[in-house]
Formats: structure tokens, C-alpha cells, sequence
């Protein structure tokens, strides 16, 4: 069998997320988001911080460039925070100028430094306003015109440096964990009174159909006004983690899987490429999931450039044999680390979700690869935590194996998946490029391939993982 390879021209490099990094919340005219604001909120965030300073990256993104170019990225993914260029989001609102600028100023730098930047335009840090206004995601007749006239903004401002455009980051997590656990902003659950449009069994599906009629209509806006010029591709990210029978002889864990894959993946892939929500989720939710009008439907089937693909790990899914509950919005699944024998899905980290299994990779790629039909897929994030890396002293966190080992396993079984299963993946950015805000898990939770000394003015300072990186890149894209 051939040797496992990567192409010539693979794209690898590092990604973050305006919120995780930037810090200047209030600084040249930046508004609240929706994150700014679950911050606050008492128990929200487990070390009771936030990302007023996190990584200081809007003071020190030439640092960030150079950083990533001393480890050999050739891409840089990172997001606009919506509120910085646009503070109070709509589209009647001002346009601030030295907030845009400091994206321009980043991506010149990218350039100047021979770095691809790979812009997300929507990595979570909803404007606070719109949120006040409206009810953000929830208004489709006023958020999708205030998204894409965002989106415009952007293309306008940056559409003639930027080869590379993802609308929306990991839409699961926005509507999942916003608006029914309540573990991200802005923080609705359960025993939260029903609202004039619905509750936590209702409000996450509106909220993904709107992103997607709004990722839709942005995708047709670039494609008739900016494409052709500027000659750049766009597409979502969308994120999902493998999922293995509990009960391998169990046909009902087996059918289990495909469901689980379904309700995190193809709730917003099979829109994207089929023109319709998957039959599982249709018969479990009945009219709590929208229709597409026509009209939608248009905008929607069609719209990737490429496929976005974000993957941390793997689980282990059990039926349930009652029927779903109300607010179930996994396919009536329990989502577990050990299988029926007590085999762990892989050993474990920081994160109670994550642990790596590289192989669940490889066949999660070639799920994404066959259900699309075959698109075009960049990984967008891949990276794992540490178990108790924080607890560390600055020395040992340098040398962290267990990440250097994760890279080499994941990156090892996309190559397989390249090589071997006809997948056509043409990127990848770790996850991440320094450690930072880690959301709900605050800076006890570290992804960086660089430290991020935090009392220490926020110096970076790479990793071992990074070489290793850079090592496996290098040897791997030769096809
Ligand atoms: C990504 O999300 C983010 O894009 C990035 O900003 C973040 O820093 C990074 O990963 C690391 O966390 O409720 O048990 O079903 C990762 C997303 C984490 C998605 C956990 C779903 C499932 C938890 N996810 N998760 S569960």
C-alpha cells in the first residue's frame, strides 16, 4: 500500500477566534458582545474571567505573525469580532473605522510575512446590541440583513487580500449551548420562561435555520458581487466528533451513531448539500425543526466553496430506550468515553468531552467525504488540551508529549484518509496557534501550541508540539 501523504500544496497552519485572544474590549470604539456580557454572569465562566486581556492580541499581533512565522505556518485562521467593526451591529449602524483597521493592519502584516489569512467572520461574539434589539439569531427578518450587510462590509474592506471565507463557526455550539444548555452565550435554558417565538426545545433549531439562511444569503453575495474579482472561496465550518457503537453487537447503538452524527453534522450539512434537514431529525422533532420555504432553500443548497471541518475526539453512543425527551437535541443518545467493556475512547485531558482518538478521525473525514458527495474540505480546528497542564511549571509545559503525540496521530490518520479513502482534503489549522480564553473554561484549559504566560505580560513562548508540527507537515506534503 502506498505510503500515507499529504499534497504538494497543502495548506497547514494555526487558528483562533477574536474573543479567545484580542483582549481591548472597550478600546477604539469596540461595543459588547453577547460574551463580554456572559462573562459577567456569576458561575458562567469556571474560573470567573473573561477575555478582557486574554492573549493581548489586539496590541500584539505583529508578535502573532511573527510567531507563526517562526513555526513555518503557511495559513493563519483567525475571526472579526463583529462588535469591533461594526459596534452596534446592524446595518444602519456606523462602521468603525479603526476597529476595521485593525484587521486590515493584521492581514498586511500576514502578507508581508508571505502568511495566507483565512478570515471567519463569525466566531460566536454576537454584537450585544443586536442581541437587545431583536433577540439576535431568533429574528430572521432582521438578522440575516444585519449578517450579510456585515459580511459586506468585510468583503469590501479586505475581499482583495483574502483567498478564504468561513461564515460561521461551529453553528452547533451557537445554538446547542446558547440558547438550550446554556453553557455559551447568550446563556437561555431550560427553566427559562417561554418566549414570544419559543423555548429550549424550539429556540436552537430557529436559531441554526436562520444562520443558515443567513451563511446562505452572504455565500450568494459574494458569489455575484465579489468571486469573480477577487477570485476567493467561501464555505462554514461545522463541528463533530466520531461517534463508535457503546454495544458493537447492538444494532440500535449501531443505528444509534448514525443519529448522533446526523443531529451534530448534517442538521446543518444536509442543508448545505441536499436542500433538506436529515429524515432523523425530522421524525424526532416534527415541526420544532422549520421547513425551508423555496426561497430559502435556494439560498441554502449549494453554498460551500469547501466544507469547514472542526474535530476534537471521539464518543462512544448508547440508545435510549425511552422515547426522546422533550429537549433532546442529540438524537436520543447517551454520548459516552468508555464502551461496554470499559475500553476508554483514548486517555484523557483537560477537557471532560475530549479524548483523542485519532483513527475515529480518519473515518469521521471519510463520513464527511461520502454524505457531501466528495467536497472540498479544510480542517479548521483539531488540537487537544493537557490533564492538568496548567498546574504545571512553565518548563514542563514546554514540553508537552502528549499534544506532540496527539498531532502525530491525527495529522497521521488524515493523511491515511487522503491517501487511502479518496478524501480531498486540502488544508489544515491546529487548534491553536497560543493558548487562550477557553470559553466557559476560562485559562485553566490550555490548546496552545505556544504558552501564553498570562502573569507575565502575556509572553509567548512555543511549545514542542509546534516543531512537531511543522515536522510532520514537512515530511507528510510531498504527494
Ligand atoms: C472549538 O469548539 C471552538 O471552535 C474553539 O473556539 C475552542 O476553543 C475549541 O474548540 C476547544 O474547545 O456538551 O458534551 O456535547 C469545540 C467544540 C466542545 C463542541 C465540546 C462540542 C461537546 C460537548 N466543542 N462539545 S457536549
Amino acid at each position: 500500500m502506498a505510503k500515507p501523504q499529504l499534497p504538494k500544496d497543502f495548506l497547514w497552519g494555526y487558528a483562533t477566534a477574536s474573543y479567545q485572544i484580542e483582549g481591548a474590549p472597550h478600546e477604539d470604539g469596540r461595543a459588547d458582545s453577547i460574551w463580554d456580557t456572559f462573562c459577567r454572569i456569576p458561575g458562567k465562566i469556571a474560573d470567573g474571567t473573561n477575555g478582557d486581556v486574554a492573549c493581548d492580541s489586539y496590541h500584539r499581533y505583529k508578535e502573532d505573525v511573527a510567531l507563526l512565522k517562526q513555526l513555518g505556518a503557511m495559513a493563519y485562521r483567525f475571526s472579526v469580532s463583529w462588535s469591533r467593526v461594526i459596534p452596534l451591529g446592524g446595518r444602519k449602524d456606523p462602521v468603525n473605522k479603526a476597529g476595521l483597521q485593525y484587521y486590515l493592519d493584521l492581514i498586511d502584516e500576514l502578507h508581508a510575512n508571505g502568511i495566507i489569512p483565512m478570515v471567519t467572520i463569525f466566531h460566536w461574539d454576537l454584537p450585544q446590541a443586536l442581541y437587545d434589539r431583536y433577540g439576535g439569531f431568533l429574528n430572521q427578518e432582521e438578522y440575516v440583513q444585519d449578517y450579510v450587510h456585515y459580511a459586506r462590509v468585510l468583503f469590501e474592506a479586505m475581499g482583495s487580500k483574502v483567498k478564504y471565507w468561513i461564515t460561521y463557526n461551529e453553528p452547533w455550539c451557537s445554538t446547542v449551548l446558547g440558547y438550550s444548555i446554556g453553557q455559551f452565550a447568550p446563556g437561555h435554558t431550560s427553566d427559562r420562561a417561554k418566549s414570544s417565538v419559543g423555548d429550549s426545545s424550539t429556540e436552537p433549531f430557529l436559531a441554526g435555520h436562520n444562520i443558515l439562511v443567513s451563511h446562505g444569503a452572504a455565500v450568494k453575495l459574494y458569489r455575484d458581487e465579489f468571486k469573480a474579482k477577487d477570485g476567493g472561496m467561501i464555505g462554514i465550518t461545522l463541528n463533530g466528533d466520531w461517534a463508535m457503537p457503546w454495544d458493537a453487537d447492538d444494532p440500535k447503538d449501531v443505528e444509534a451513531c448514525q443519529r448522533k452524527l446526523e443531529f451534530s453534522i448534517a442538521w446543518f450539512g444536509d442543508p448545505i448539500y441536499k436542500g433538506t434537514y436529515p429524515a432523523s431529525m425530522r421524525k424526532q422533532l416534527g415541526k420544532r425543526l422549520p421547513e425551508f420555504t423555496e426561497d430559502e432553500r435556494k439560498l441554502v443548497q449549494g453554498s460551500n466553496d469547501f466544507y469547514g471541518m472542526n474535530t476534537y475526539c471521539a464518543n462512544y453512543i448508547k440508545h435510549k430506550p425511552e422515547p426522546p425527551a422533550h429537549e433532546d437535541f442529540s438524537g436520543n443518545v447517551e454520548i459516552l468515553l468508555e464502551d461496554k467493556n470499559g475500553t476508554p475512547v483514548g486517555p484523557e485531558t483537560q477537557s471532560p468531552w475530549l479524548q483523542p482518538n485519532p483513527q475515529g478521525f480518519r473515518k469521521l473525514i471519510k463520513w464527511i467525504s461520502d454524505r457531501f458527495d466528495r467536497p472540498m474540505i479544510y480542517v479548521t480546528e483539531n488540537g487537544t488540551s493537557l490533564k492538568g497542564e496548567n498546574d504545571l511549571s512553565k518548563d514542563q509545559i514546554l514540553k508537552d508529549d502528549f499534544r506532540a503525540e496527539y498531532f502525530r496521530g491525527y495529522v497521521n490518520a488524515l493523511a491515511e484518509a487522503v491517501t487511502h479513502d479518496n478524501v480531498d482534503c486540502k488544508g489544515y489549522m491546529a487548534w491553536s496557534l497560543m493558548d487562550n480564553f477557553e470559553w466557559a473554561e476560562g485559562y485553566e484549559t490550555r490548546f496552545g501550541v505556544t504558552y501564553v504566560d498570562y502573569k507575565g505580560g502575556q509572553q509567548r513562548m512555543p511549545k514542542e508540539s509546534a516543531k512537531v508540527v511543522a515536522e510532520l507537515f514537512n515530511t507528510l506534503c510531498v504527494a
